[in-house]
């Protein structure tokens, strides 16, 4: 069996998603996805230029060597742009095993450790008031588990994921504006006397039941993150997302000693060696890696195996930039994994969308049901891809209101 060609698709309904196709001399076709939001052309590129010429000829059966290969032989590891291109083709290959096998991927894995994922929504508000009415309307939906994220009363612009006013589309993260970012203002100060109590009104207002995860995004000094985490106690969280850059990881044992609410980073982790010493200190209780930019299926498996043995959960990353075909092969992982905690899940179910990427799998009642085809159980359909092209877009920049620039 070989490989006899790839192609590469960069392009989609309001996202440039980035569309990994291997095809082999059988006539099986694998998909993958390689999107790197707002670098989308980077691993189109690394694809084309240097890995598909390399594909050719080999055995997809194969996929743990050719991910040593695309790996080890690049010399040059690690980074976002390579482990999202290899990352696709991993999940390519995974695809065509299943469908040579005639089962979906996750009986590959192991099977069914349950019968269906819990995913969490996201809410969020211009101002508290806004906020409770965008989580209600998320438990409407049958949502279990929501993030919240809430404009800050006094803060220049509206804060992390948060809509500039009351009402306003929420869809933050690329506004297809060109390459220029925009500026958002940032105040530590007003963000850290604001949001603990208004986590707690939302506990109040919602009732012990609801999952409350919120997102720092990487706002806070570590010293701060601490004093954040244990304020935040009374809303007993499910999760705080990256309350610090994690570069510095030690600093992250401060948080550890001052709180017990739950922490969860990595959804800009490329490997497991971004992640080894966090687990193994046992310095967080969810990790964030994802396939498309961990390096797929394979190497997120492992990180997923270190974390068990560490307590610590799956909280895959779920940004409306990962295609359906990476939430595809996620969510073969969270039926499988006996360490699975949670997937953001933010997919946008547009009718183009599902056009794009038909599939049966299905989020219902706030659950991930995985369907039973064979592989990723996902197709893509390239007339209608052909609609679509590459767009420039930014993630904001983040400056204190000095002008000193900031984490986004
Ligand atoms: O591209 C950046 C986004 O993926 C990120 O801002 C989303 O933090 C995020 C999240 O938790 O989904
Ligand atoms: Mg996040």
């Amino acid at each position: 069996m070989r490989i006899t060609g790839a192609q590469v698709f960069v392009g989609g309904p309001g996202r440039n998603y980035v569309t990994l196709k291997v095809l082999t001399a059988q006539g099986v076709h694998g998909l993958g996805d390689a999107t790197l939001n707002n670098r989308e052309t980077l691993p189109a590129i690394y694809l084309r230029d240097y890995i598909v010429p390399a594909l050719i000829g080999m055995d997809p059966r194969n996929s743990e060597d050719i991910w040593q290969f695309l790996y080890r032989g690049a010399y040059f590891r690690r980074g976002p742009v390579a482990m999202a291109a290899i990352g696709a083709v991993d999940m390519a290959l995974w695809d065509i095993k299943g469908k040579l096998a005639g089962l979906p991927v996750y009986q590959l894995l192991g099977g069914r450790s349950r019968e269906a994922a819990m995913v969490y929504a996201h809410a969020a508000g211009a101002d508290l008031p806004d906020l409770m009415d965008s989580i209600a309307h998320c438990i409407e939906q049958g949502y279990r588990a929501v993030r919240v994220q809430c404009g800050i009363p006094g803060m220049p612009s509206a804060g992390y994921a948060v809509p500039e006013a009351r009402g306003r589309g929420k869809h933050y993260i690329s506004d297809f504006a060109g390459i220029r970012p925009r500026v958002e203002i940032w105040d530590s100060g007003r963000y850290m006397r604001f949001m603990p109590g208004a986590l707690a009104e939302i506990r109040a207002r919602f009732g012990p039941e609801l999952h409350i995860l919120h997102d720092v995004h990487h706002r806070l000094l570590p010293r701060e993150a601490a004093e954040f985490a244990r304020a935040a106690e009374p809303a007993g969280l499910f999760w705080l997302e990256d309350p610090t850059p994690a570069e510095d990881q030690d600093a992250l044992d401060l948080i550890r000693q001052h709180s017990t609410t739950p922490i969860a980073i990595g959804e800009v982790f490329n490997s497991i060696w971004d992640c080894n010493r966090l687990i193994e200190a046992e310095r967080i209780d969810f990790i964030r890696v994802a396939v498309t930019y961990a390096g797929g299926i394979t190497h997120v498996r492992r990180i997923v195996d270190l974390a068990g043995l560490h307590h610590v959960r799956t909280g895959f990353h779920g940004a409306p930039s990962h295609s359906p075909i990476s939430m595809a092969a996620q969510a073969h992982l969270n039926i499988w994994a006996p360490n699975f905690g949670i997937q953001e899940y933010l997919v946008l179910a547009t009718p183009d969308c599902d056009a794009l990427f038909p599939s049966a799998h299905r989020v219902e009642n706030g659950l991930m049901h995985v369907s039973d085809a064979p592989g990723l159980g996902i197709d893509f359909d390239e007339k209608q891809a052909a609609r679509y092209e590459y767009r420039p877009g930014s993630h904001p920049v983040v400056r204190l209101e000095d002008g000193t620039l900031w984490n986004y």
